[in-house]
């Protein structure tokens, strides 16, 4: 089982990043590239980079590609069964594809005879949630903190790993990612655009209703900085927190995709809940004098930004308790069975202490119809077992 561990875990994540200064995403070579050096350049600072021939010993690599292409036998009887989501991104409802659900089968055969007419766009398939046995890629040590995942898999619950296969010119609109979570996606097959612009830069992009188009054309906008680069196969790309991105699959292909949080981006996370708790509240500031309002307000945060106060409140303590276990027995394995150093631990502990002491310090926090007792509780206990330690 391998280690991740850092070398200073008092480390501090700057809470503004300045992205002035940021000219080009770099491109780097996955055996050259340490956990270390992932850390401190590219997750702390939050800009994205490329890290080429990252998926050599991933199982699927090999199995799924015949001659350079996908083996389309190997994977209708392998996967052929099963049901996945599908885009159509030539058919827009509501600022977004029109999605439908299709068999592996149908997907492979639409992909083999496909006459450019359709196009069809398989993603957010949970291969792996479906077959948990079938190793088909390993997640790189580089991504290996994953608060969001391991808190998923612990509970059994809707994770965020998926496999997107996409025909040639099938494109995802602009967004940022859920909850502000980084992402990073490695292309099995096949090659990507990724249009990113750094945060703020999209606050340019809005109409005069505050809504994003659903594809950038650069010729309608002047002054807005992105960065543009194509993903080959066997390269990861890492999508940091807040970066708006869209994608078009520059020719048929395959990649795996994760969203994850760790205590490089916990605290742009919580930023993410109260500013989108602030837009709730003024959506329905009609409604502010009304006894139920901020009960409603967290049902509605819930509903358009998938977690209100409880739920991060929850999260924050499972990781926590989980953190101060593991300083005691070495041996219980984080995510995807890496184990974390030490000072990993510690950095840890220290983030969520912080965190802890936002949250508590909250007005929600004293609203017991939002924050229960019990939660509070749990909350302040495992603030006190970290400060003893004295870290
Ligand atoms: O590959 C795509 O089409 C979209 C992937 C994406 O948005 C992400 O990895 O965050
Ligand atoms: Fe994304």
């Amino acid at each position: 089982m391998s280690e991740i561990d850092i070398d200073d875990f008092s480390v501090v994540i700057p809470e503004c990043c300045d992205y002035n200064n940021f000219e080009n995403i770099k491109v780097l070579e996955a055996d050259e590239l340490t956990y270390l050096e992932f850390f401190n350049k590219f997750m702390i600072k939050n800009v994205p980079c490329i890290v080429r021939n990252i998926s050599q010993n991933w199982e699927c690599a090999q199995k799924w590609i015949k001659n350079g292409c996908l083996d389309y036998d190997y994977f209708k009887n392998t996967y052929g069964r099963l049901e996945a989501p599908v885009a159509d991104c030539s058919n827009t409802t509501y600022n977004s594809h029109s999605k439908k659900t299709m068999t592996v089968n149908e997907y492979i055969e639409y992909l083999n005879e496909n006459t450019g007419e359709k196009l069809l766009y398989l993603k957010d398939w949970h291969l792996r949630r479906i077959q948990p046995d079938d190793n088909f890629y390993k997640v790189p040590l580089i991504f290996a903190s994953d608060w969001l995942n391991e808190f998923a898999q612990d509970h059994q619950e809707d994770d965020y790993m998926f496999v997107y296969i996409g025909a040639k010119d099938t494109w995802t609109p602009l967004h940022v990612d859920v909850y502000c979570s980084y992402s990073w996606s490695v292309n099995v097959l096949g090659k990507k655009k990724w249009i990113l612009f750094p945060p703020g830069e999209e606050i340019k992009l809005h109409d005069k209703f505050g809504n994003l188009p659903l594809s950038f054309n650069q010729e309608m906008y002047s002054n807005v900085k992105y960065f543009e680069i194509v993903q080959e196969a066997g390269d990861a790309i890492f999508v940091p927190s807040g970066w708006h991105h869209q994608v078009v699959n520059l020719v048929d292909t395959i990649s795996i995709n994760h969203n994850w949080i760790n205590g490089c981006n916990i605290q742009k996370v919580w930023e993410a809940l109260q500013k989108n708790l602030a837009s709730v509240e003024l959506e329905i500031a009609e409604f502010k004098t009304t006894e139920d309002f901020p009960v409603d307000c967290q049902i509605i945060l819930k509903s358009l930004f998938g977690m209100d106060y409880t739920m991060f409140a929850i999260f924050i303590n499972y990781i926590g308790k989980k953190r101060l276990n593991q300083l005691i027995s070495r041996d219980t394995p984080g995510f995807s069975s890496y184990v974390l150093g030490i000072k990993h631990i510690k950095f840890d502990l220290t983030i969520i202490l912080d965190i802890i002491e936002k949250i508590t310090n909250h007005p929600i926090f004293k609203n017991k119809n939002i924050i229960s007792i019990i939660i509070e509780n749990e909350l302040l206990t495992l603030r006190e077992s970290i400060l003893q330690l004295n870290l």
